[in-house]
């Protein structure tokens, strides 16, 4: 039976994980909300499940999973469940815990990413709120940026493999992916003038990249294009 994925249909957003994950595992998935409503898609689909109007199913917020009976959510949780069931993580306990530790602190800097556009609240425009955005993006890019950088080409260093893990290429290494092809999306100066200090990242997100079945997806239209309403957002005036 084919996953469901359900999450925002317009923008590529923490779903953009899952989604990656499901391409690479090359499984068969349902994109529910992108789906006609005619054919039991769109928003409306996934609000019966945040409304709490499936019985037994009670997820927060999207992207949530449904694989039979179940229902996940929580992005890193969704990815580990996936990944593991298709030989995108790794065997032994602390590989496979140290994997969902890095893919969680990828969450925790997507988290950080999006209050750079949405400092005051995620239920005000961006327009209400752009001399904190403005405030709050300079601090992000001078002192959280590197840290995080700093700690994903230490993990890089570490594997020596060219990947996130001593084993090989896993599923976490599409999340540091994503991460860097959003972060140059948004802030294409700001990277431009970092890059050189994280070359291990770089070369990850190619090698990545040119993984055949993510490099179809990412020439496919199943992949949205970065946009104004998603996680990573592209204001001139916040990357000067
Ligand atoms: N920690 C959750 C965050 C989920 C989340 O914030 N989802 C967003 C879309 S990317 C949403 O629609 N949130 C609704 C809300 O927080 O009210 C995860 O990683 O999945």
């Amino acid at each position: 039976m084919a996953y469901e994925l359900f999450y925002w249909p317009s923008i590529q957003g923490r779903g953009e994980l899952v989604r990656l994950v499901l391409e690479e595992a090359g499984v068969d998935y349902v994109d529910v909300a992108r789906r006609p409503g005619s054919e039991g898609g769109g928003v409306a689909a996934m609000m019966k499940f945040l409304n709490g109007d499936a019985p037994g199913f009670l997820p927060f917020a999207p992207p949530f999973l449904k694989d039979g009976d179940l229902v996940l959510a929580q992005t890193a949780n969704i990815m580990a469940y996936v990944a593991e069931r298709h030989a995108l993580a790794t065997d032994d306990e602390a590989s496979r815990v140290f994997l969902h530790q890095l893919v969680l602190t990828v969450m925790d800097f997507l988290a950080e990413v999006h209050d750079t556009h949405h400092p005051i609240a995620s239920g005000l425009y961006y327009d209400d709120q752009k001399p904190e955005a403005a405030r709050r993006t300079a601090l992000f890019l001078q002192e959280r940026v590197p840290k995080f950088f700093n700690y994903f080409e230490r993990v890089l260093t570490r594997s020596s493999t060219g990947f996130a893990s001593a084993s090989g290429f896993t599923y976490a290494d599409l999340a540091l992916m994503q991460t860097l092809a959003g972060m140059r999306y948004a802030f294409p100066n700001a990277m431009a003038r970092i890059a050189a200090s994280y070359p291990l990242l770089g070369e990850l997100a190619t090698r990545v990249a040119e993984r055949p079945r993510v490099a179809a997806y990412l020439a496919s239209e199943r992949r949205l294009p970065f946009n104004s309403s998603g996680l990573f957002r592209h204001y001139p005036e916040l990357d000067p």
